[in-house]
């Protein structure tokens, strides 16, 4: 198909999605407003209308409880088509929402907006409600400086094997009777598992036991383990808040401090023996050695390792499209199975986002050719089979529409 088609393909699927003032990710599978989801969606919604896009970003924002965190899901209208829903979270809240957060791509997002589509002062009234949205990952969400999930839902790469140590340790045996939707809307073969979910559902149910009160669940919580996606996220979230500080006129000192604190933490997920940055579990100190794309965001910071860039390439070359989740030379690796090897284009986007920066033109150009080449061929997807290329997941899927808009077609240069 024709980019100019695609093109019109992607902007009607961020409209049909569009609730007014959120977009949901896709209908069926996911009916309420999920937080990453939707700053992908401003990316793209700033390509044709830039004002939508900060709307996106509002709302979302209009949700962030008083501590300063932005939940990951955001309930605005009920609808019994997904499981967990609001009175399984029962945290309370108005808009009601879910209890954890997730991956805060939010300023990265909202800078890249902001350069290529203006709005200076719907940016400086988000500025401050992302500085605290920062700041309290800071506070409730590292160990030492290091950026850690106490859910594996909050790390938005639900079952990667990268938290198959800290599962193991969750018991998901007295969660009690529950119906999952996502299998009704999507093949069972390619979501997480029974057992993922009693030990989700696990997770979700101390954490409203404790009333969420994020110490308890930071402390005695029954899963905590270092993401070193979110590290590397965070870490460039500060510097680019810090560099719209600079624009508004703002004192970056701040998001500086924390991002330099972040770096400063780096050793803490470093494993010896994989030659990775890699996930682990807080609770025992194991190291998940899984080599995943979680590995592969440490190019969104600007981190450099060639011990880790040559697993990385290593990796990359075992697939023919896109950064695996997970790496296919691993016996956990699953082709099909959501975060467990599948490749996805907002992953691969935000890893594009770090080349581009870097100047290293020629892998920001494969990443992209191939990520096209999965939405050509495929739609557009949730996610797909990084070596054959399978669509997956939900179609007419809101962050992929976006990513082809904002990134994927090509359209803001360098092909
Ligand atoms: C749980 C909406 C979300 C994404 C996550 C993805 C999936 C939810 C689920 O869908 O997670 O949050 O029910 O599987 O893993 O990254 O934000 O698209």
């Amino acid at each position: 198909m024709q980019t100019d088609d695609l093109d019109s393909i992607a902007r009607d699927i961020l409209r049909r999605n569009d609730r007014g003032t959120y977009t949901i990710p896709t209908s069926g599978l996911y009916p309420f407003q999920w937080n990453w989801d939707s700053a992908f969606a401003a990316w793209g919604f700033a390509t044709f209308d830039p004002s939508r896009a900060w709307t996106e970003l509002e709302t979302l924002f209009s949700a962030q409880w008083d501590t300063g965190m932005v939940p990951h899901i955001i309930f605005h209208r009920d609808d019994e088509g997904y499981f967990p829903g609001p009175g399984v979270w029962g945290t309370g809240t108005t808009p009601p929402s879910s209890g954890i957060s997730q991956p805060p791509v939010a300023a990265i997002l909202a800078r890249l907006i902001h350069d290529s589509a203006g709005g200076t002062d719907r940016l400086r009234a988000l500025y401050p409600k992302m500085l605290a949205w920062h700041r309290w990952w800071q506070r409730a969400r590292t160990v030492n400086g290091t950026a850690c999930i106490t859910h594996p839902w909050e790390s938005g790469r639900d079952n990667c094997p990268d938290w198959d140590p800290g599962m193991a340790n969750v018991d998901g045996s007295n969660v009690g009777p529950y119906q999952r939707r996502d299998t009704g809307h999507v093949d069972p073969s390619m979501r997480p598992g029974k057992e993922d979910y009693d030990r989700y559902l696990a997770i979700v149910q101390f954490g409203r036991a404790c009333g969420w009160d994020q110490d308890t669940i930071l402390n005695d919580g029954p899963f905590l383990m270092a993401d070193p996606a979110i590290h590397f996220i965070l870490m460039r979230a500060n510097r680019d808040l810090a560099a719209l500080a600079r624009t508004l006129g703002e004192d970056p000192a701040e998001p500086e401090a924390m991002a330099a604190e972040l770096e400063a933490a780096l050793p803490s997920i470093w494993n010896d023996h994989l030659q990775a940055y890699c996930a682990r579990d807080m609770k025992t100190g194991t190291f998940a050695e899984s080599l995943s794309s979680g590995a592969a965001l440490g190019l969104l910071a600007g981190v450099e390792n060639a011990a880790m860039e040559t697993k990385l390439a290593a990796m990359w070359d075992r697939v023919a499209y896109g950064i695996p989740s997970n790496d296919p030379a691993a016996p956990s690796f699953n082709a099909r199975r959501y975060w467990r090897g599948p490749t996805w284009p907002v992953v691969n986007a935000l890893i594009a986002i770090g080349l581009r920066s870097a100047g290293r033109h020629a892998e920001e150009t494969r990443l992209r050719a191939e990520t096209a080449a999965l939405i050509r061929q495929g739609g557009f997807f949730e996610y797909f089979d990084p070596q054959d290329g399978t669509a997956c997941g939900g179609d007419n899927f809101t962050w992929t529409a976006a990513i082809w808009l904002a990134w994927a077609n090509g359209a803001n240069g360098r092909d």
